[in-house]
């Protein structure tokens, strides 16, 4: 079975038009890696009301966010479950023990805290944005760093092999500007397991094709 039969067909993702950014890209990382073709059927500011109480008033999405996935008739939405959802279902980048995956989940959980912080930055607040830079970015940059050392090998969050929970830790640092040629680059230089991270996600052949438009 190829990868796109196992997940019933292919994938369209609607987000808002923001290649290379937030939720959206988590799902498109993926699609990249795993060699899965799926289309976007994007929405946009004018359209989005409509789109969000079609969601809500038909249950497909109750709580009317983006990014969903549609597959045939179905649509999934919840970014991080659906990447793990879409993993199991190909049977790929999900560990062997309970153990790993109830890690891999912890980072998933922290990672939405993260990107819950992150929304100042979006907003008017310029003290706010700058005790976020100055704190929330430090503080979580700590915390993924000695995750990321428990498998001293690296360069994934399990050691050699990617899994579900390194496309949203990639996603959240992209987001936040920490990867090469980004605003906070530098802190790649203080933490050299996030670089080496991140670097292994870049150079991944399908994500490197993926990201070469992205500058
Ligand atoms: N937990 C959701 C969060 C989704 C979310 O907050 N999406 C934002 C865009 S990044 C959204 O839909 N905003 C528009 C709205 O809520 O009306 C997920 O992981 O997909």
């Amino acid at each position: 079975m190829t990868t796109t039969n196992a997940l019933g067909g292919t994938p369209v993702l609607t987000y808002f038009p923001a290649k290379y950014l937030g939720l959206g890209e988590i799902l498109r990382l993926f699609f990249a890696d795993a060699g899965i073709p799926h289309e976007e059927a994007p929405t946009n500011k004018d359209e989005w009301p409509a789109l969000k109480k079609q969601l809500i008033e038909s249950g497909a999405n109750p709580i009317g966010t983006v990014p969903i996935v549609k597959i045939g008739d179905k649509v999934y939405h919840q970014t991080m479950p659906t990447v793990k959802y879409f993993s199991k279902k190909i049977q790929k980048y999900v560990p062997a023990s309970i153990e790993d995956e109830y890690f891999l989940d912890q980072i998933l959980d922290i990672i939405s805290d993260w990107r819950s912080h992150a929304r100042v930055l979006w907003g008017q607040d310029e003290a706010a944005k700058q005790t976020y830079k100055a704190e929330t970015i430090p503080k979580f940059i700590n915390a993924f760093d000695t995750f990321l050392g428990r498998h001293a090998d690296g360069p994934f969050l399990l050691g050699k092999d990617i899994m579900y929970a390194d496309f949203p830790l990639y996603q959240i640092l992209a987001d936040n500007g920490i990867r090469k040629g980004g605003e906070l680059a530098g802190i790649l230089g203080e933490h050299p397991r996030l670089k080496a991270f991140a670097e292994a996600v870049e150079n991944r052949p399908p994500i490197k094709a993926h990201l070469a438009g992205r500058e």
